[in-house]
């Protein structure tokens, strides 16, 4: 029989194809070579190098679901992967990647005409360009139903004029262009329309992406505001193919999707770092790793990964068959997310003094991981998300 590997126990890497291991093997080399060694000094200093995206779009990491416009059209459990090679790094790094892929080319791809398509999909692809995703508002997070941002079409020079503000926009102070969610008051009852803002061809109006400062989590990762007064956009830069939230919630599904994939990276990297460090570290006459305490929480990390790897696996194999409910993202969102903080914060525990000192890279997971719980749909979102699936009665208002 195959010997029990802990970092794969429930060996995903059989159900994997030659392709998406070959992936797998060259972006996590990759990660390893050019995202880690900076990404302490990085978080340190709260800064985001933007060449790192040109880097991505060199190994084909940006958007590569998309098949043409410069990507390679890979599975989805192809991107999973590679979300999960650069979570292993860091959150930030692939809250970047994952901006761009699926809230960025991806709703271009799937509603802009051929024009806009052609025109950003093969820049977003190298990196070239970056893009940024404004769904949530100030006042608006959780319900973004209720967002204030709107747009009015001018007939006369047949452009939409964009106002409001964005919260919480990962990306946005480096952004070229915007997918901009807001109501279209020309249209009757004022639906929710995806539009895309480039930030070169504003020429009249406000359109301003200040950066959030402060932050303790994802600081390696650039996040901003946006306020829109009175921009002007080319008609054929709103997307008319989709109207309401399922817009939104399209990008959401394929995000978040990744995300469940990204966070057993991260949580990995927490357990090999206390492995190493646990059998290393003796107290009490003997190496850590041979307590017993030490070895429960180890053994409920080890399976708590391999449960959710192996999940995230069956959502991708039936995204790519066209019948993954958006219900099947959320639990694998919420739960890989949830299991990924518990257990950084465990694995922080077990390395003591050590555990809250940068060079052990877990307290920046910790912190990542509390962001990326929050973050495209919070924990207890995602539990309503089901709890309607499983009775039929919405509980959010
Ligand atoms: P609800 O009535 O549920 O739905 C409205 C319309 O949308 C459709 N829909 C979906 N379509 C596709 N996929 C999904 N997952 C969908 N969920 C809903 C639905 O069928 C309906 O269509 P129609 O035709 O009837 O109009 O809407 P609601 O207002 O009751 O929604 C409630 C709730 C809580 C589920 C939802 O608003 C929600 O998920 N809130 C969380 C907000 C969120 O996730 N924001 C993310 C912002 S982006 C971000 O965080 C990026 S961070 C990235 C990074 O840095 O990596
Ligand atoms: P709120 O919605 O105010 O929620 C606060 C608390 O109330 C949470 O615990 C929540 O679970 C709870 N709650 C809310 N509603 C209910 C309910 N009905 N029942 C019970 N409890 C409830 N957004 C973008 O559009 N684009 C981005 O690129 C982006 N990047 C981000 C990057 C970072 C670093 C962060 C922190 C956020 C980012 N977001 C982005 C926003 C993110 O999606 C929101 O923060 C998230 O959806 C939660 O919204 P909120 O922060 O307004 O919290």
């Amino acid at each position: 029989s195959t010997p029990f590997n802990p970092r794969d126990g429930l060996n995903v890497d059989s159900l994997l194809t030659e392709d998406e291991k070959a992936i797998r093997d060259s972006v996590h080399d990759f990660c390893q070579a050019r995202l880690l060694p900076g990404v302490v000094e990085a978080t340190r200093k709260e800064t985001f190098d933007r060449n790192l995206m040109r880097e991505m779009g060199e190994m084909g990491m940006l958007g590569p679901q998309i098949d043409g416009y410069g990507c390679p059209g890979v599975s989805s459990v192809a991107y999973g992967l590679v979300a999960r090679e650069v979570e292993r790094v860091d959150s930030g790094y692939r809250s970047a990647m994952s901006v761009q892929s699926s809230l960025v080319m991806y709703p271009i791809w799937m509603f802009a005409p051929e024009e806009v398509k052609q025109k950003y999909l093969p820049r977003l692809a190298t990196g070239e360009i970056v893009g940024c995703f404004g769904l949530t508002e100030p006042n608006h997070g959780s319900d973004p139903s209720s967002m204030e941002t709107f747009a009015v079409f001018d007939a006369n020079t047949k452009e939409y004029v964009i106002s409001g503000a964005k919260q919480w926009i990962t990306n946005s102070p480096i952004a070229d262009i915007a997918v901009i969610w807001a109501k279209d008051r020309s249209e009757s009852g004022h639906p929710i329309r995806g539009f895309v803002v480039d930030r070169h061809m504003v020429k009249k109006g406000v359109f301003a992406t200040p950066k959030i400062e402060g932050k303790f989590s994802l600081r390696a990762s650039i996040t901003g505001s946006i306020s829109l007064d009175e921009v002007r956009i080319p008609a054929e830069y709103k997307f008319t193919t989709v109207k309401g939230l399922k817009g939104p919630f399209a990008c959401l599904n394929s995000a978040r999707y990744g995300i469940s994939w990204g966070v057993n990276g991260a949580a990995q990297a927490c357990v090999d770092q206390a492995v190493q460090y646990l059998t290393d570290r003796k107290q009490f006459g003997k190496p850590l790793a041979s307590m017993q305490l030490i070895q429960k929480k180890l053994a409920d990390a080890v399976t708590d990964i391999s449960y959710g790897t192996l999940a995230s696996l069956q959502v991708g194999r039936l995204r790519d068959a066209d019948k993954a409910a958006p219900e099947m993202i959320s639990m694998v969102k919420r739960m890989n997310c949830g299991n990924a903080l518990r257990i950084a914060r465990e694995c922080r525990d077990m390395l003591g003094g050590n555990g809250i000192v940068d060079e052990y890279h877990i307290i920046r997971h910790v912190m990542n991981l509390e962001a990326v719980n929050t973050y495209e749909g919070t924990h207890d979102v995602h539990a309503l998300i089901i709890g309607r699936a499983i009775t039929g009665l919405q509980a959010f208002k």
